[in-house]
């Protein structure tokens, strides 16, 4: 058996299932752009915590050799795959071509997280023990032992008002939002007709929960506590956060204007 390595930090929101066998076909998307002081690490830790799982990193073309690292990994994880984008950029469009190919291949469960080693793999067993019994699973920060570490207040507070912001307008049953640890059902998936999709950017996570809860999806949460990265850049910009609050607020007008 292998050794366990301990989760990234004291979490209040200890795993209670250590590691995790999956019996479905099960992929988890994680998209990077100049992630390579943290992709190595992240693969490291997923294949320790889980069994059975795939793991795809979506790269578009990152300067800094993230793709060719995953590539060097290959062969000492099986499970490991990679999808090198060239001509597209942008982090909704990468989710959207993982999860695409996740349905190409037949995969049942596939879920997205981030490669910054701020969605600690430690947390994955329980997550993909609540997926048996749910359609989407949010890894999340805001409810009982969640949280996060590391935050400046500035990050912490918008992230918070956007939530609120988004949950409101939307009416979507759930804490977080716009987390990006999260876990789907395929046929969940294959309802949200991701073609017709109009956030590319960062609204795109709130998009696709207000489809999943317009088409009946059963949402459950698990806690998460959110390390914020620690190394490499970080790729979200304000003018990015202001784009994605309009395109929620678009979303809601089409939807008045569908029922009208
Ligand atoms: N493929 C791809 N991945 C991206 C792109 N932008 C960001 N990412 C990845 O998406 C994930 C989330 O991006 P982050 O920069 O960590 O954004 P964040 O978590 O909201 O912000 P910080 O962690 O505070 O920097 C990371 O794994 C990034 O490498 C992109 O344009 N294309
Ligand atoms: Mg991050």
């Amino acid at each position: 058996m292998k050794e366990i390595i301990p989760p990234l930090f004291d979490s209040r929101a200890r795993p209670q299932v250590s590691i995790y066998v999956a019996t479905e076909p099960t992929l988890l998307v994680v998209p990077t752009f100049n992630e390579s002081s943290n992709i190595g690490e992240l693969i490291e830790r997923f294949f320790t915590y889980v069994q059975n799982v795939h793991l795809l990193v979506v790269d578009d073309h990152s300067p800094d050799g993230t793709a060719d690292i995953v590539e060097g990994l290959q062969q000492k994880y099986p499970n490991l795959l990679l999808l090198r984008r060239t001509g597209e950029k942008g982090l909704g469009r990468a989710y959207l071509a993982g999860i695409s190919t996740g349905l190409e291949k037949q995969f049942q469960i596939i879920g997205t997280m981030d490669a910054d080693l701020s969605h600690d793999p430690a947390y994955l067993p329980l997550m993909l023990t609540m997926i048996e019994s749910a359609d989407v699973v949010i890894g999340s920060r805001y409810i009982r032992d969640g949280g996060t570490i590391n935050w400046q207040i500035r990050r912490v507070l918008l992230s918070w008002l956007a939530n609120k912001y988004a949950a409101k307008l939307l009416r979507i049953p759930a804490h977080d939002l716009t987390s990006g640890y999260r876990l789907y059902r395929r046929g969940t998936i294959e309802r949200l007709q991701l073609k017709s999709m109009k956030s590319t950017g960062y609204s795109f996570l709130v998009e696709l929960l207000y489809r999943a809860h317009a088409t009946g999806a059963k949402i459950a949460e698990s806690p998460i506590v959110f390390y914020d990265r620690t190394m490499g850049a970080s790729k979200l910009r304000s003018r990015e956060i202001y784009i994605g609050a309009l395109n929620l607020f678009l979303l809601r007008l089409l939807k008045k204007t569908i029922r009208s």
